[in-house]
């Protein structure tokens, strides 16, 4: 539960702001901070009831931080100096702790409206603002305010997503998509549990529910290509010796390629003899984490030739996980789904283990698909209904654009954004699209957002939209637009990347493959966080030519 309890809007109606932001994780609190501390009137609009984001939201067991807890924080000194993460990969609930101690630090709620969910927003031309329309989640009260300057930080994974299953609705017992179970949980003990999916909310809740279910079935469709995390608890010393570090780690996030302390390694997989890349890849293995993917030969994304190589070295690892041979090619086939890391891999902790367990079942959906889901469960092609008590809809989001258009976002024209995107999404910079003035994306489409460790990017790109804003202000301009040939430009850019990278070789949310209908693009700056800044920057040494001003 969010401790504080947080719930009603703290705004007048028609109340107006210079800044209004959406969204209450890492990217929105950071643009609070900078903004408010640089003399603007800002408030932000939270739908959780209580802040941290992603981190509200996701509180299903077993969902924990996939970065380093040293990586996976804001970079005030202030912040870190006070705070102490128990583990290397700090669970959920510890993750809301840190969130509340920073608004503790920085007061960030008293700028917050909770439980306030943004329904639509529409640009007024006359006066240069956006007309905010939001409602109250507790009292289903509808309200607006009005901002000169729009900033959206809805994140990457806001808007979950719920495969079509037939029969969905006739399921008689507990259902939960896992980016919204209960704030106030819901038991695994002694019941029948199943999932759907296994990226990384499918792995960890699986990981929880084996310890204790009665049953636990598991519908994949394809394998996760799973890292080892390598979990461990922090002493005291521990701490205390990693406080020295702090701002060195600190600095080098925006020098590497995913903002992490760690970037891959200078040279490609055959510049070395066979025997130097096994102890290079049994070097990562051990270290675990990201390491293996982020830190890997500098063209894993690149060649298909060495990806494999790794490929072949991770199925070899994890089929000495898995005792029961015949889940060896469900599990860790001899031929790769997709290249090693073009979809996120997640780290697991005891994953392969549990399928040695007799309360575990893997459904291989491949080869035995979902029928329909009836009101006790499951049924498969194979005419096997799998009775469950709990289903677990471990199936993802609608990705990178999906919490955007899910706000009715027009034009003075009434064009709305989210037609504007039928054709992909297009923006200058990864920050801002033409033909819908005065609003920014933070950790949004074309930026490195979901390339990047959260918290960096947050801060990085933030950064870069703060110094943008204040610009405006000391100009005294009310009105920017991105201009179309920037757009042009960007895109270019991407496709550059992406026509020698292996990113589109697989079916991934990365590029918007997994719901139905939309768009098949890259919806990430591909280049790296380095390459981006050096762009933004650019950008803005140079009067910010990718915008009209006025
Ligand atoms: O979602 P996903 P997620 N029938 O899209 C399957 C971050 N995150 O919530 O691969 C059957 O990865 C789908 O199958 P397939 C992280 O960046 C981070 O797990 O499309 N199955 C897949 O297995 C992550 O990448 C953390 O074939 C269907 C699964 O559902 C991102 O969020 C924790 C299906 C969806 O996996 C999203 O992760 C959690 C269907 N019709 C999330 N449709 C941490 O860092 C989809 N699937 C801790």
């Amino acid at each position: 539960n969010d401790k504080k309890g947080h719930t009603m809007a703290n705004v007048a109606p028609g109340q107006e702001f210079d800044v209004l932001i959406v969204g209450a994780g890492f990217a929105g609190l950071y643009q609070l901070d900078k903004l408010r501390k640089r003399g603007h009137q800002v408030h932000v609009f939270e739908a959780g009831s209580g802040l941290g984001g992603v981190w509200y939201w996701n509180c299903y067991p077993g969902a924990r931080v996939d970065s380093w807890a040293s990586m996976y924080q804001f970079s005030d000194p202030e912040l870190w100096r006070d705070w102490n993460f128990s583990e290397l990969y700090p669970d959920w609930s510890e993750v809301r702790d840190y969130f509340h101690y920073a608004d503790a630090k920085l007061d960030f709620s008293k700028d917050i409206s909770y439980s306030t969910h943004v329904e639509s927003a529409r640009f007024d031309e006359e006066r240069k603002r956006w007309n905010v329309e939001a409602k109250n989640l507790q009292t289903g009260e509808k309200f607006s305010v009005t901002a000169n300057y729009l900033v959206v930080c809805t994140g990457f994974g806001s808007a979950p997503y719920t495969p079509a299953f037939p029969g969905l609705e006739t399921y008689a017992g507990e259902v939960h998509h896992t980016a919204r179970w209960p704030q106030s949980g819901t038991p695994l003990e002694g019941r029948r549990v199943a999932v759907i999916g296994t990226g990384a909310s499918g792995i960890q809740v699986s990981q929880e529910a084996a310890k204790v279910a009665e049953h636990l079935t598991i519908f994949q469709r394809t394998p996760m290509l799973a890292l080892p995390m390598r979990q461990r608890r922090f002493t005291d010393a521990d701490s205390a010796e990693q406080k020295e570090h702090y701002e060195e780690w600190m600095a080098k996030r925006n020098t590497t390629f995913a903002g992490f302390d760690f970037d891959f390694l200078d040279h490609g997989t055959f510049d070395v003899s066979d025997e130097e890349r096994q102890t290079t890849y049994e070097r990562l293995w051990t270290i675990g984490g990201f390491v293996p993917w982020l830190g890997n030969f500098n063209d894993f994304f690149f060649d298909e030739k060495a990806n494999r190589q790794f490929y072949d070295f991770w199925r070899d690892k994890t089929r000495q996980r898995i005792k029961n041979k015949d889940l060896w090619e469900d599990l860790a086939p001899t031929e790769p789904p997709h290249p090693f890391g073009v979809k996120r891999p997640s780290l697991e902790q005891w994953y392969y283990d549990i399928f040695d367990q007799d309360n575990v079942t893997l459904v291989n959906l491949k080869k035995n698909d979902i029928v329909r889901v009836t009101p006790k469960g499951v049924l498969t092609a194979d005419g096997v209904e799998h009775e469950v008590d709990l289903l677990v809809l471990a199936t993802g989001f609608d990705s990178v654009t999906g919490g955007i258009t899910r706000i009715d976002i027009r034009n003075a024209a009434g064009e709305s954004f989210k037609d504007s995107l039928q054709g992909g999404a297009h923006t200058a910079l990864g920050a801002a699209t033409a033909g819908f003035p005065n609003m920014f994306f933070v950790y949004g489409p074309q930026s490195p957002s979901a390339f990047c460790n959260g918290p960096t990017c947050a801060e990085a790109q933030g950064e870069w939209v703060v110094d943008l804003l204040d610009h405006l202000k000391a100009n005294g301009s009310p009105r920017i637009e991105a201009r179309p040939e920037a757009e042009q430009k960007w895109q270019e850019m991407i496709d550059e990347v992406m026509a020698v990278a292996l990113f589109d070789r697989a079916k991934s949310w990365y590029m918007g493959a997994n719901i139905p209908g939309k768009k098949v693009e890259m919806l990430m700056w591909p280049g790296g966080l380095p390459a981006y800044l050096g762009h933004v920057n650019a950008s803005r040494d140079a009067g910010y030519p990718e915008f009209a001003i006025v």
